[in-house]
């Protein structure tokens, strides 16, 4: 079965109803602090997020190229791209590097590769932290300290990469932008509760978005544990909270 068959037949699997799936929820509510606790103590999370990057932006801040740096390639990445799929609690928390013997294995995901370095590519040269304070690829950031957490949905490196591309590809948000009319562009502004409203139509729940300098950082769609679509709480920083008017910048090749 090719790449995209199998996905295919994953996204199936996964449509279904959101109630019911999300009531094992113990424990005391953790307040306002990043939540870092060894397996045997992890609290479940409540809900699942999927942050998606824009390029246009984040590339803005490029100062120097690498092979492994997206922000680096001669051709547009006109498209967010991944940036991970998080596991948060309700109260705004959320649980990090939930077992230290998962360390990431790249062989793990051989047949995902290809897709990965296209829609969940690094944007920057710098290698990132693992859990043991070392530093890794984007991806092994990404699943040591979010997808590790993700119990008892998903248990597996293989199943978290495979179900982040499958949500990325079920929800195409650069295509629901494009044609409602949000078109990457140097120069226009966009109405914040337009870009809103055309993802809420298509998606039936309300994202949450990041901005720089009033510029389209990051766009969060968040899902119960079903991955059904379900509304985002707004709890962005005043720092990362997006104007009223906002650009979607076009990507620019640093090369
Ligand atoms: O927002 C800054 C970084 O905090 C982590 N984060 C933020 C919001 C949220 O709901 N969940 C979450 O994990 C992200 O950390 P990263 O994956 O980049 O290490 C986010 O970038």
């Amino acid at each position: 079965m090719d790449f995209l068959t199998f996905m295919s037949v994953f996204l199936l699997l996964i449509s279904t109803s959101c109630y019911g799936l999300s009531e094992n929820h113990h424990g005391d509510e953790e307040g306002g602090l990043l939540v870092v606790a060894p397996a045997k103590q992890q609290k479940e999370f409540d809900y699942f997020l999927l942050a998606l990057l824009w390029p246009g932006t984040l590339c803005q801040g490029t100062n120097h190229c690498c092979s492994a740096n997206a922000c680096c390639r001669s051709n547009a990445t006109s498209m967010f791209t991944i940036h991970g799929l998080w596991v948060n609690y309700n109260d705004g928390t959320w649980p990090a590097c939930c077992n230290n013997g998962s360390n990431f294995d790249i062989k793990k995901i051989t047949p995902l590769l290809g897709g990965l370095q296209i829609y969940w590519p690094s944007l920057s040269c710098n290698l990132e932290s693992t859990c043991d304070g070392g530093k890794g690829l984007f991806w092994a950031h990404e699943w040591e300290k979010h997808g590790t957490c993700a119990t008892p949905v998903i248990w597996d490196e293989y199943t978290y990469f495979l179900t982040t591309l499958n949500i990325y590809f079920k929800y195409n948000i650069t295509k629901i932008l494009i044609e409602e009319g949000y078109i990457p562009s140097n120069s226009e502004k966009y109405p914040l509760g337009g870009i809103v409203s055309a993802i809420q139509n298509a998606v039936r729940a309300t994202p949450l978005l990041v901005c720089s300098d009033g510029a389209v950082q990051e766009l969060r769609l968040c899902f119960c544990k079903n991955f059904e679509p379900q509304d985002c709480p707004n709890n962005v920083t005043p720092e990362e909270a997006c104007p009223r008017y906002v650009s979607l910048p076009e990507y620019v090749p640093r090369i």
